[in-house]
C-alpha cells in the first residue's frame, strides 16, 4: 500500500506542475556508481486516495504506469490517462475512472469527472498485474528452472516450491493462453523490452525464459536496494546481451585449451600423483581470467587470491602464470629442498607474480596465498592482506587492489569461517570493498552428496546474508561463464560489494586421481563417463559457427602441448627445490638479496625521557577542541597525567608508550579484536567518545606528532577465527607494521585454533614467509571460573620448536639468534616496562616472528605493577628473565629455595614471602620469555644459587600452564644434576574451579607449599 500512497500522493503536485506552480517529479535513474549504503529511494508520507480496484499488489504496477504517464501521457492506455487526469483534478475515491472516448476522439475536452467503474478496465488492470507478477516470478525464481547442471541430474531440489512459469502456466496468473498474443505494457522493473515499451505476452515469456532460465540462474531479488536490482536486471534482461566478438570467442577457446590440456598433460606424465585436477570445471580458468581482465580494465593493479586444492596447479600455471617447469619439478620426488623450512605439498603453495595483462596492456600483480589443507581457512587471511595492500596505497575504495576467493561447494556451505568472513565484508576497518567469490560447484564433497552436506538449496546461500548477488552458471557453457564473470567484475567495480559466481560443474575423476568415485556415486559417475568434455563441445560449436577451423584448433592444441613438453624437459635440469620461489608476500628491501636478515642484533628498545613524557601527555589529554569526555574518563586521564609526572607508569600507559613511539618512527600500528578500543577491562581508552555528539570520536594516538604513521584501533565483529585470520593476513603485507589481535579473554583463542595451528605456528616453516603478528591473550586464575581464566599457555608452548634436551651453544648473539631460529615467541610479562620492550622489540628485530603474550587482568590496576621511566630509557632492553633483586640476591649462598615463576603470580609470591619473613632465604626469579627458553640466563640463575632448591611455581594446574614445557628444559639447563620441584595446582580437566572458596583454598595451599621450606623434605 505504501507505493500506492506514494503514487496517489503524487497525483496532486502534478497538477500544480502542469500549471507551472509545482516542481516536476523525476524517476530514479540507474546510477553509474551508486552509493554503497542502503538508501530509501521513496518517501512514504502522503494520504491514500483509495480506488476500489487498487490494492497492495496492483499499486506497484499503477505506480510504474503513473511515472510513465508523467513523462508522456500518451505512453499509457487512454483509460489510464483519463484516470490520472481525473485523480489529479481531485476526483473523490472511486470517481477517477472514466471510460475512454471512442477511437479518434481526443481527450482535450475531458474536464469533468465521470462516475462508475467499468469491468473491462478492471480486467485490463488485472491482466497487467498478472503479467507483472509473471515477470517478477521469473526474476525471483527463474534460477530454479535454469539449466544449470551439465549432468542434468541437478542436486538443487525445489520440489516443494515449484516455479509456475512458461507458456502453459499463464492460467495460474489469471491469464488465458489466448492472451499470449495480446500486447502488454512493460513495467520499468524489467529491461526485456530493449527499446520497446510493450510486447506480446508470448514474447515477454520467451525473453524472460532466455534471460533467467537458460545456462545462467540469477539470484538477486533478495537484495534490498532497488538500484542494485535494476542494475542486475539490465545486465541480464536486455535482448542481445550474450554476443561475443570473434576475437573474444577465440581467446576463450585458447584459454579452454590451456586449462584442459594442462590437466591432460599432468595426467599423462604423473598418472598416479595426487593433483586434485580440474577436469569437469575447466572453464574455471577463463572465468578467473575474465574477472581479472575486466577488473584490470577498471583500474585494478593487484589481485590477491585464495583457493583450495581443486585446480590449484592449473590456476598457478594458467592464471598466475607460474613457470611450468617450476610446477613440474614439484612432481619430482628426488629433488631436495634448498631453503630452510620444511615446505609444503605442491597444491598448497602460494606465489606472487607481476606481469602485463595482455587484454588491457596494464601491469597487474597476481598473488595466490599459500594455504593449509583446512578448507576456507585462507579466506580471512586473503581479506586481511587485501585490506593491508589497500591501506598502504591509500586505496580507500578498493579501486586498485581486490581479492578473489575460490571455494568448493561443500566447503563453502559447511565451513563457518565463510560466514565470519562475509560478515567482515562491510565493516569499515575490515572491508576490502567487494570480493568476487567463485565456487567450483562440482556437486560433491569428497564422497558426500549435497543433500547430506547442507540444508540450504544452493551451496552459496551463505552469501545472501550480505546481499551479495549470486550468479549460478552452467560451467559447460564457457560463454555464459565468461558473461557472468564480466558482470561480477563490473558489479564489484560499481558497487564495491561482494558477488558470487557459482560454476555448476562436475568432477570427472574421484576426489583425487587415485580415488574410485563409483564406490559411492555410481549413477552420477555413469553419467559423467558419458559426458563429452567441455573443450570438445565448445570447439565443435566454434568450428560449426566458422569461428575457427578444425585445423586451427588442432594446431593450437599441439602448440600448447609442446609448451608443456618443453617445460617438462627443462624441469629436469632443476637440481634443487627452492621454496622461496613460492613466496606469496615478498617484502622488498627488508632482507638482504639472499633473503637473510640484515643483522643478527636488536638495538635498545628504550626511549628518551622527553619522548616518554610526550607520549604520556598525549595519552592523558584530549587533543581536540570542543570535545566532552565522560567524567570517569577525565579521572582516568588525570591519573595518567599524575603517573607521567611521577615517572611511574601502569600497563595501559606502557602499551601507549610502545604504540606511540612506533607510530612516531613511521610504523603503522593496528590493534583489532573484540572491544579493544576501550579495552575489555576498561583500561585502554584509545578512542574517546564525545558525550554530547553522536559518533563523534577522537583517537589521541593519531595526534602524536606530524608525519607519524596512522594508528588503527578497531572493535571487531564477534569472531575469532575470521578476525585473527584477517589480522594475520594484514601483518603479511608489510614488515613495517605492528599488527596485534587481542582476544577478549585468552581462552577464546581456541575458536581461531585453525589459524594458530595451520598458519601462525608453522607458517614460516611451510611457506618461508615471516609474520610478526602479536596475540594479546588475557590470562590468569583470578577466581572467575573455568572460563576466562586460562589462555592455555600449554598449547602454545607445546608447539614451540626449541629443543628441550640440548643445551644450546651460547654465542654473543645468542638471544637474537635464538629468536631467529624459533617458530614463535611466547612471553608473559610481569611489568609494564617489559611489556613495552617486548612490543617494541617486535619491530626493532631484523626479522619477524609471531609473538604470543599472555596479558594480565588484575595487574592492569595492581599498585605494584608499575614501572619507572628508568626501566624504559635508552640502553634498556626487554628482560627475558628478571632475576631476584631483593636481599636474597645479596647473599645467594644463603638462599634455601629459588622459586621460578612467570606472570602475575609473582606478586602473590612476593606478598606471601614478605608475610612469612623469608626475603633472605627465598629468591624469586621471573621467566618473562618462556620460549625460546632463555637457557643462558636460566643457567646463570641456577648457578648463582648453589645451595638452593630449584622450584617451578605456577598457579595453573599441573597438566596445564608452563610446567611440561619448562621441566625438561630446566633439567637440561642444570644437566639433570639438581632436581626441579613443582609447586602449583594438581592436574585437572578444567582450567579453574567455578567455586570462589575452592579457588582461594587452592591458592593458599599453593603458597603454603611454595614457602614451606620443608615441603620437599625427604624427596629425592
Ligand atoms: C576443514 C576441512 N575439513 C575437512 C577436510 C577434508 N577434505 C578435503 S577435500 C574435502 C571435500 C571438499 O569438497 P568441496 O568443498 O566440494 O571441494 P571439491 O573437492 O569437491 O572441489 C574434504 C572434506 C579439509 N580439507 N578441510
Amino acid at each position: 500500500m505504501h507505493r500506492l500512497r506514494t503514487c496517489a500522493a503524487r497525483l496532486r503536485p502534478l497538477t500544480a506542475a502542469r500549471t507551472g506552480r509545482g516542481t516536476s517529479i523525476q524517476r530514479t535513474p540507474v546510477p553509474a556508481a551508486a552509493p554503497r549504503t542502503f538508501r530509501h529511494i521513496r518517501c512514504y508520507t502522503a494520504p491514500v486516495a483509495a480506488e476500489p480496484f487498487l490494492n497492495g499488489t496492483s499499486s506497484n504496477y499503477v505506480e510504474e504506469m503513473y511515472y510513465a504517464w508523467l513523462e508522456d501521457p500518451k505512453s499509457v492506455h487512454k483509460s489510464w490517462d483519463i484516470f490520472f487526469r481525473n485523480a489529479n483534478a481531485g476526483a473523490p475515491p472511486g470517481m477517477a475512472y472514466q471510460s475512454p472516448p471512442p477511437v479518434g476522439e481526443t481527450l482535450s475536452g475531458l474536464s469533468q469527472v465521470q462516475t462508475g467503474t467499468q469491468p473491462n478496465v478492471e480486467k485490463l488492470v488485472e491482466d497487467h498485474l498478472a503479467v507483472q507478477s509473471l515477470i517478477r516470478t521469473y526474476q525471483v525464481r527463474g534460477h530454479h528452472i535454469a539449466k544449470l547442471d551439465p549432468l542434468g541430474i541437478s542436486c538443487v531440489n525445489f520440489e516443494n516450491a515449484p516455479v509456475t512459469v512458461g507458456f502453459h502456466q499463464v492460467g495460474l496468473y489469471g491469464l488465458d493462453e489466448s492472451d499470449l498474443d495480446r500486447v502488454f505494457r512493460l513495467p520499468t522493473t524489467t529491461y526485456i523490452g530493449g527499446s520497446e515499451t510493450a510486447l506480446a505476452l508470448r514474447e515477454i515469456i520467451r525473453r524472460l525464459e532466455a534471460a533467467y532460465c537458460q545456462h545462467i540462474g540469477v539470484e538477486f531479488m533478495f537484495i534490498n536496494n532497488q538500484e542494485q536490482c535494476q542494475w542486475i536486471r539490465q545486465k541480464f534482461e536486455k535482448p542481445g546481451l550474450m554476443q561475443f566478438t570473434l576475437e573474444e570467442k577465440r581467446t576463450l577457446l585458447a584459454r579452454m585449451i590451456r586449462s584442459t590440456r594442462f590437466e591432460d598433460f599432468l595426467q599423462r606424465k604423473w598418472s598416479s600423483e595426487k593433483r586434485f585436477g580440474l577436469e569437469g570445471c575447466e572453464s574455471l580458468i577463463p572465468a578467473l581470467k575474465t574477472i581479472i581482465d575486466k577488473s584490470s580494465q577498471s583500474g585494478v593493479e593487484s589481485v590477491i587470491m585464495g583457493m583450495p586444492h581443486r585446480g590449484r596447479l592449473n590456476v598457478l600455471a594458467n592464471v598466475i602464470r607460474k613457470e611450468l617447469e617450476q610446477i613440474f619439478c614439484q612432481f619430482d620426488s628426488k629433488l631436495e629442498a634448498a631453503d630452510e623450512g620444511s615446505g609444503d605439498v605442491k597444491y598448497h603453495l602460494g606465489m606472487y607474480h607481476r606481469r602485463i595483462n595482455r587484454v588491457t596492456d596494464r601491469n597487474i600483480t597476481l598473488s595466490l596465498m599459500a594455504n593449509p589443507s583446512h578448507l576456507e581457512a585462507v579466506d580471512p587471511v586473503v581479506q586481511g592482506k587485501t585490506k593491508a595492500e589497500q591501506f598502504y596505497c591509500s586505496d580507500t575504495e578498493g579501486n586498485r587492489v581486490m581479492s578473489i576467493l575460490l571455494h568448493g561447494d561443500a566447503a563453502f556451505a559447511g565451513q563457518g569461517v565463510v560466514y565470519e568472513t562475509f560478515h567482515l565484508s562491510d565493516l569499515p576497518s575490515y572491508t576490502t570493498h567487494g570480493t568476487v567469490h567463485v565456487v567450483v560447484n562440482n556437486q560433491i564433497g569428497f564422497t558426500t552428496d549435497p543433500r547430506m552436506a547442507r540444508s540450504s538449496p544452493y551451496p552459496t546461500d551463505v552469501a545472501r546474508v550480505v546481499n551479495a548477488p549470486i550468479f549460478h552458471v552452467n560451467a559447460d557453457d564457457p560463454e555464459a561463464v565468461m558473461y557472468v564473470c564480466n558482470v561480477a567484475a563490473e558489479w564489484r567495480a560499481t558497487f564495491h560489494k561482494d558477488v558470487v559466481v557459482d560454476l555448476v560443474c562436475y568432477r570427472r575423476n574421484g576426489h583425487n586421481e587415485m580415488d574410485e568415485p563409483m564406490f559411492t556415486q555410481p549413477l552420477m559417475y555413469k553419467q559423467i563417463k558419458k559426458q563429452k568434455g567441455v573443450l570438445q563441445k565448445y570447439a565443435e560449436k566454434l568450428i560449426a559457427e566458422g569461428v575457427v577451423s578444425r585445423k586451427e584448433y588442432e594446431e593450437d592444441i599441439a602448440t600448447y602441448d609442446k609448451i608443456c613438453e618443453d617445460a617438462h624437459a627443462r624441469s629436469k635440469d632443476e637440481k634443487i627445490l627452492h621454496i622461496k620461489h613460492w613466496l606469496d608476500s615478498p617484502w622488498p628491501g627488508f632482507f638482504t638479496l639472499d633473503g637473510q636478515p640484515k643483522s643478527m642484533s636488536c638495538p635498545s628498545t628504550g626511549l628518551s625521557e622527553e619522548l616518554l613524557r610526550h607520549i604520556g601527555s598525549v595519552a592523558s589529554s584530549v587533543p581536540v577542541e570542543n570535545f566532552t569526555i565522560h567524567g570517569g574518563l577525565s579521572r582516568i586521564l588525570k591519573a595518567r597525567c599524575a603517573m607521567v609526572e611521577s615517572r611511574s607508569i601502569d600497563w595501559a600507559l606502557a602499551e601507549y608508550m610502545a604504540f606511540g613511539s612506533l607510530l612516531k618512527e613511521g610504523i603503522h600500528v593496528r590493534l583489532s579484536g573484540q572491544d579493544v578500543e576501550r579495552g575489555t577491562f576498561s583500561h585502554r581508552h584509545h578512542v574517546l567518545h564525545d558525550q554530547n555528539v553522536d559518533k563523534k570520536i577522537c583517537i589521541p594516538m593519531n595526534y602524536m606528532c606530524p608525519k607519524q604513521a596512522p594508528y588503527t584501533v578497531c572493535n571487531s565483529s564477534l569472531s575469532e577465527y575470521g578476525v585473527l585470520g584477517f589480522e594475520l593476513g594484514f601483518a603479511m603485507a608489510s614488515p613495517n607494521a605492528l599488527v596485534l589481535w587481542e582476544a577478549q579473554f585468552g581462552d577464546f583463542h581456541n575458536t581461531a585454533q585453525c589459524i594458530i595451528d595451520q598458519f601462525i605456528c608453522p607458517g614460516q616453516a611451510k611457506w618461508v614467509r615471516q609474520n610478526g603478528i602479536v596475540l594479546l591473550l588475557p590470562h590468569g586464575l583470578e577466581g572467575m571460573g573455568p572460563e576466562h581464566s586460562s589462555a592455555r599457555p600449554e598449547r602454545f608452548l607445546q608447539m614451540c620448536n626449541d629443543d628441550s634436551d640440548a643445551f644450546p651453544k651460547i654465542t654473543e648473539d645468542f638471544a637474537v639468534r635464538q629468536l631467529y631460529d624459533c617458530n614463535w615467541i611466547v612471553a608473559n610479562c610481569s611489568t609494564p616496562a617489559n611489556f613495552f620492550h617486548v612490543l617494541r622489540r617486535q619491530i626493532l628485530l631484523p626479522f619477524r616472528k609471531p609473538l604470543i603474550i599472555f596479558t594480565p587482568k588484575s595487574l592492569l590496576r595492581h599498585p605494584e605493577a608499575r614501572s619507572s621511566f628508568d626501566d624504559m630509557l635508552p640502553g634498556t632492553h626487554f628482560s627475558r628473565v628478571i632475576p631476584e633483586q631483593g636481599p636474597a640476591a645479596q647473599n645467594p649462598t644463603g638462599v634455601k629455595r629459588v622459586l621460578f615463576c612467570t606472570g602475575k603470580v609473582y606478586y602473590e609470591f612476593t606478598r606471601e614471602r614478605k608475610n612469612r619473613n623469608l626475603d633472605e632465604s627465598v629468591a624469586i626469579v621471573r621467566v618473562e620469555q618462556l620460549s625460546p627458553f632463555p637457557y643462558d640466563l636460566m643457567k646463570a640463575e641456577t648457578d648463582k644459587y648453589t645451595q638452593a632448591e630449584l622450584v617451578w611455581c605456577q598457579e595453573e594446574h599441573k597438566n596445564q600452564g608452563y610446567y611440561d614445557y619448562i621441566k625438561p628444559r630446566f633439567l637440561t639447563t642444570v644437566s639433570s644434576a639438581r632436581p626441579v620441584r613443582y609447586v602449583g595446582r594438581g592436574p585437572a580437566a578444567a582450567p579453574a574451579t567455578g567455586n570462589k572458596k575452592a579457588h582461594l583454598m587452592e591458592l593458599e595451599r599453593l603458597l603454603e607449599t611454595a614457602f614451606n621450606l620443608d615441603s620437599f623434605k625427604g624427596q629425592s
